[in-house]
């Protein structure tokens, strides 16, 4: 099902900057909420050191990668070595030293794909997941974080993608679509392959940052406040660059044989990979290769029924750049 459609140049493009801005500028969290932020973490470090005085808690996911909106849950990863501890040990205890506190619904699951404490802080109505030395989150967090310092454009998209996405239900793992992560990873990919490109590939530069987290080597150019001028020579509007990535998807990725990847910034074969057939649950019917653990494909939870409902929803997208009179409505309309 690989055919191409010419994309007609709509002459009215540059009309939807002004909404497709005013909805990424409403998507920002305020101020207020960033400092409440701040408030429960010192407080969840008080908790914790308390009982384990050199563990340490990481923000990461949306709260720390800049692609968080507003009223977003904070993800926490609670960094302890504690070598005699099964990790379900150090969550029912962590549940444990929260609950004693004023803090609400404080659940440890520990059964769940990634074993977490869950909680709700009353006094700023903040919920947040901790979980137990997951690094390498902590570490493509910040991979995000640096990115998106490159080039205002990626911060834009990755909101107006990841509003529609909620908008279409098409951000539920658990229903065979993909994270927010992932749909992060595609805008990155999308704007290192512009030409010119928007992005540069921080993994192929000269690495300024480098630590090893579960035996894989995280390095990558970080000093991004070099790289302001690099988008420059690339003058693509938001507009522009929404219609181009619904396009990219709809119309011009081989999911037969691609997979994109934001470690080397192009695409590489699924033959390459050995992700060419079934082996388990990993189907690889979408290949979006993870930049630190090279062997994850973030595409794997989708399946025959949802890989479907992904394509046809790029679709939808694409063409209603392409002719609605009101993309900016139509687009982000209830499922
Ligand atoms: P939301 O605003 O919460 O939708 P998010 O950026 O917090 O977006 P997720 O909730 O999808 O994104 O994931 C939280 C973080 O966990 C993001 C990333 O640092 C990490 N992460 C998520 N999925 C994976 C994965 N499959 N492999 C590695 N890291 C992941
Ligand atoms: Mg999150």
């Amino acid at each position: 099902r690989m055919y191409k459609r010419q994309m007609i140049r709509r002459r009215d493009i540059d009309n939807l900057n002004v909404p497709f801005l005013a909805i990424y500028e409403s998507l920002i969290p305020p101020e207020e909420e960033k400092v409440k932020q701040r408030q429960l973490l010192a407080l969840l470090e008080k908790l914790v050191n308390k009982e384990w005085p050199k563990a340490q808690l990481f923000i990461y996911g949306s709260c720390a990668n800049s692609f968080g909106v507003s009223k977003s849950d904070i993800d926490i990863c609670l960094a302890i070595e504690e070598a005699n501890m099964e990790k379900s040990d150090i969550l029912m205890k962590l549940a444990d030293i929260l609950q004693s506190d004023n803090l609400q619904n404080v659940q440890a699951l520990t059964r769940a794909r990634v074993p977490i404490v869950k909680l709700m802080d009353p006094a700023t109505g903040i919920s947040c997941d901790i979980c137990i030395n997951n690094l390498l989150a902590v570490v493509n967090t910040k991979l995000l974080r640096d990115y998106a310092q490159i080039d205002a454009r990626l911060r834009q998209l990755a909101f107006i993608i990841k509003h529609w996405t909620k908008s279409r239900g098409v951000n539920e793992t658990y229903h065979g679509t993909l994270s927010s992560y992932a749909y992060v990873l595609m805008c990155i990919h999308f704007l290192q392959q512009r030409r010119p490109a928007i992005l540069p590939c921080l993994q192929e530069m000269e690495s300024t940052y480098s630590v090893n987290v579960d035996n894989v080597n995280c390095a990558y150019f970080d000093k991004v406040g070099r790289l302001a001028d690099f988008g420059r020579p690339n003058k693509e509007t938001i507009a522009q660059l929404v219609w181009g990535f619904f396009y990219y998807w709809a119309y011009c990725h081989d999911y037969a044989n691609s997979v994109i990847s934001v470690r080397t910034g192009s695409i590489i074969s699924k033959r390459e990979k050995d992700w060419t057939r079934r082996v388990g649950n990993d189907r690889h019917l979408i290949c979006i290769e993870d930049p630190f653990e090279i062997s994850h494909d973030l595409g794997r939870v989708v399946d025959k029924r949802s890989i479907k409902v992904l394509r046809e929803e790029f679709e939808r997208a694409a063409d209603i750049m392409q002719y609605d009179p009101n993309p900016c409505v139509k687009l982000f309309e209830p499922y």
